[in-house]
């Protein structure tokens, strides 16, 4: 058969397997080495103790007759009502809200809403799932020179000179543009004022933008939006995703949550929120019963107080990065409401930087390449790792790079 020509349009690797590869690879040519990873923001530390319990009475209540419960397509009515409650102040209903098995799920299903020929914008640099998710559904034709450029993606360069936030004007009309904040991987938050110049612009263009928000619960300074639907008008442009993950250690667990306003039409003024039940209902069967017995532990009083301590701690974790890099001379940003810390390392190629710090180090990072163009020349730091490691790991950076 034909190989999908969509398939054949995208680039060789997905950047995390790429990087597991060549942590196995230094690993298996150096047998003592004892690495520690920055690299993939994947957590680390046990899943505190109230959400925990969720978890378990959700298990132990599958095993009886009055508990068990089979497919919830939809999600917990309970858990849909809960999270309309905690994030939203009540501003949704439950049938805007969707349940899913985590951020990045949704953000490949979510593209199945708006077809091939949809154009579309990201932040440069951004989760690489955005970019290659576009291309798996024919949004983009193969990728040109050697930064793997998609020709029919407009790519936002979020950059030092402009603060790590990207000039709008050119957004793609009746386009998707996909925005993250706290961003992954430049830490940066965006404030009240550019998330409201970028509601402007989508509106103006007549575009949707998909905000991804998986990162909400680290930002600590009451001034920045956890929510594009803090700004006036985004309930008419843009849909958010947001998750378990990185909030409560659900990594693994699996549980998320997107919003798609009733308000949004097409330009037909069909209903959004209508295709996207229609989608969900045809492509996914639900998240695990289990993880939305864990998701409502996590929303009550307890569980958020637990949410509070954990994303402390890693927002600990991103403290002692930065501050380890910052005495090394090493301009960076992020780390303070975010877990991913943005390095400079000017005129060298990320990937060459990337194998340095494994060589020299036994550390592992993330080059800044593998997330857009505008991210050569950059390293991301992940905070998420035992203390005890992430503090031998700035100790191995001190003494190598001092
Ligand atoms: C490694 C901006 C990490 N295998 O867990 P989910 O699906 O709810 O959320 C995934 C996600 C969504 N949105 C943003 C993210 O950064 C992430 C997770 N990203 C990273 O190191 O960049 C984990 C990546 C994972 C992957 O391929 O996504």
């Amino acid at each position: 058969m034909r190989r999908n020509s969509c398939m054949v349009n995208i680039r060789a690797g997905y950047l995390f397997p790429e990087i597991a590869k060549r942590r196995r690879e230094y690993a298996a040519a150096h047998p003592d080495a004892k690495i520690i990873s920055l690299g993939i923001g994947n957590t680390t530390e046990a899943i505190l103790p109230h959400i925990n319990a969720g978890l378990v009475e959700g298990a132990r209540r599958l095993g009886t007759q009055e508990g068990y419960s089979g497919y919830q397509d939809e999600g917990l009515q309970e858990l849909r009502e809960k999270i309309a409650a905690v994030f939203y102040g009540g501003k949704f209903s439950a049938q805007e809200i969707f349940i899913s098995d985590g951020a990045k799920c949704d953000i490949g299903r979510l593209q199945l809403l708006f077809g091939a020929g949809t154009p579309v914008a990201v932040q440069d640099p951004s989760y690489p799932v955005y970019v290659d998710g576009s291309v798996l559904i024919g949004a983009a034709d193969g990728a040109s020179g050697s930064a793997g450029i998609y020709d029919r993606i407009v790519y936002l360069p979020c950059t030092v000179e402009n603060v790590f936030f990207p000039e709008l004007s050119r957004i793609p009309s009746k386009g998707l543009v996909y925005f993250c904040s706290p961003n992954n991987p430049t830490g940066a938050v965006a404030n009240r004022e550019q998330l409201a110049a970028l509601v402007k612009a989508a509106i103006s263009k007549s575009s949707i933008i998909i905000f991804d928000a998986a990162y909400s619960e680290y930002i600590r300074d009451p001034a920045l939006p956890k929510s594009i639907y803090e700004i006036e008008g985004a309930r008419e442009c843009a849909i958010e995703v947001n998750s378990f993950s990185k909030s409560a250690g659900f990594t693994g667990v699996r549980l998320g949550w997107s919003i798609v306003p009733a308000e949004m039409k097409y330009e037909s003024g069909e209903s959004v929120n209508a295709d996207w039940h229609r989608i969900c209902s045809t492509v996914f069967n639900g998240a695990s019963n289990i993880a939305q017995a864990g998701g409502l532990a996590a929303l009550d009083s307890e569980g958020q107080k637990e949410i509070r301590s954990l994303t402390g701690f890693y927002l600990g974790n991103a403290q002692l990065i930065r501050n380890a890099l910052q005495s090394l001379g090493i301009f960076c940003v992020g780390g303070d409401n975010s877990p991913y810390i943005w390095a400079q390392f000017p005129g060298r190629d990320s990937w060459e930087v990337f194998s340095e710090i494994l060589e020299k180090c036994q550390v592992i990072t993330t080059p800044g390449a593998g997330f857009g163009p505008a991210g050569g020349g950059f390293i991301r730091f992940s905070a998420f790792g035992h203390r005890a490691d992430i503090e031998e790991a700035c100790q191995r950076l001190r003494i190598t790079f001092q």
